[in-house]
């Protein structure tokens, strides 16, 4: 018998807190998965965390840059949701007893002053009604053995979303330009992959409208007091006890935190 949407929910969560990779939904439990049916899916992960009584710090958007895209061999932008249980504090410490096979990525992410409701949201639309930009670091942690989906299954799994070290520096917008903003990943003291906020469909406010106009055809929209995270500029690294990841960006001061066992 086909599983519900609830209960594919369930065994993709089960899988992030028994830290225990799980079969993709596509390889056995539901092959015909859809990407909308994925959303579904990811909607009742969300209630369930809700009920257990998590907050929701913002939508995310995923797979907005060339490096990404590439990397995981998926062509469409994808969003997930970020709870507060997922946060780390600039400097402080992953820990891997908690995660599974995580990934690090370097993003810009935005503080949303006003509501933005699509469709039709621009860059420029996103960036009047943002407060402020943030860089950050995000530990993606796919809940699918070798980090091997299809976009429905990676929808279904909340993004791949783990855990977000926000940056302390934050920026108007108008302060800076995030597009020809550099920004450099580093581990242990090794550059592992640089690049600009361009990378990120041009400029990263540009990922946000996507989302506005994504969710506006749910009747949603992007929500003033959210802080959302606009897709990795870098590709993602994959992290090792002892690891201390710096993000590097432009004019900012650095994000960083450590991976311990
Ligand atoms: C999906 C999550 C992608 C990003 O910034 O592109 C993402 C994955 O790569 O596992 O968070
Ligand atoms: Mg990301």
């Amino acid at each position: 018998m086909s599983k519900s949407y609830k209960e594919i929910a369930q065994y993709l969560v089960n899988g992030e807190v028994d830290k225990k990779e799980v079969k993709r939904v596509t390889a056995e439990i539901k092959p015909d998965l859809t990407v909308e049916e994925g959303y579904l899916v990811q909607e009742e992960i969300v209630k369930m965390k809700l009920a257990e009584g998590r907050k929701i710090i913002g939508p995310k958007m995923g797979l907005t840059s060339r490096a990404k895209m590439t990397q995981m061999n998926v062509e469409d932008p994808i969003y997930g949701h970020v709870f507060d249980y997922m946060l780390i504090e600039n400097g402080g410490t992953l820990h891997l007893s908690d995660v599974i096979h995580p990934k690090v990525e370097a993003e810009f992410a935005f503080v949303i002053g006003e509501d933005i409701e699509g469709p039709g949201i621009t860059g420029v639309q996103v960036m009047a009604a943002t407060d402020y930009v943030v860089p950050a670091l995000e530990i993606i942690d796919s809940r699918y053995e070798n980090f091997d989906f299809t976009l429905p299954d990676v929808v279904a799994d909340n993004a791949s979303t783990s855990r977000v070290v926000f940056g302390n520096a934050i920026k108007r917008p108008s302060e800076v330009d995030l597009d020809l903003t550099g920004v450099g990943l580093f581990v242990n003291g090794e550059m592992k992959d640089l690049g600009a906020g361009a990378a990120v469909l041009g400029h990263p406010a540009n990922s946000i409208a996507m989302l506005a106009n994504m969710l506006a055809k749910k009747g949603e929209k992007v929500q003033a007091g959210h802080i959302i995270l606009a897709g990795g500029i870098t590709g993602a690294v994959m992290l090792h006890e002892g690891d201390h990841v710096v993000g590097k960006f432009d004019g900012f001061q650095d994000v960083e935190f450590k991976v311990e066992a």
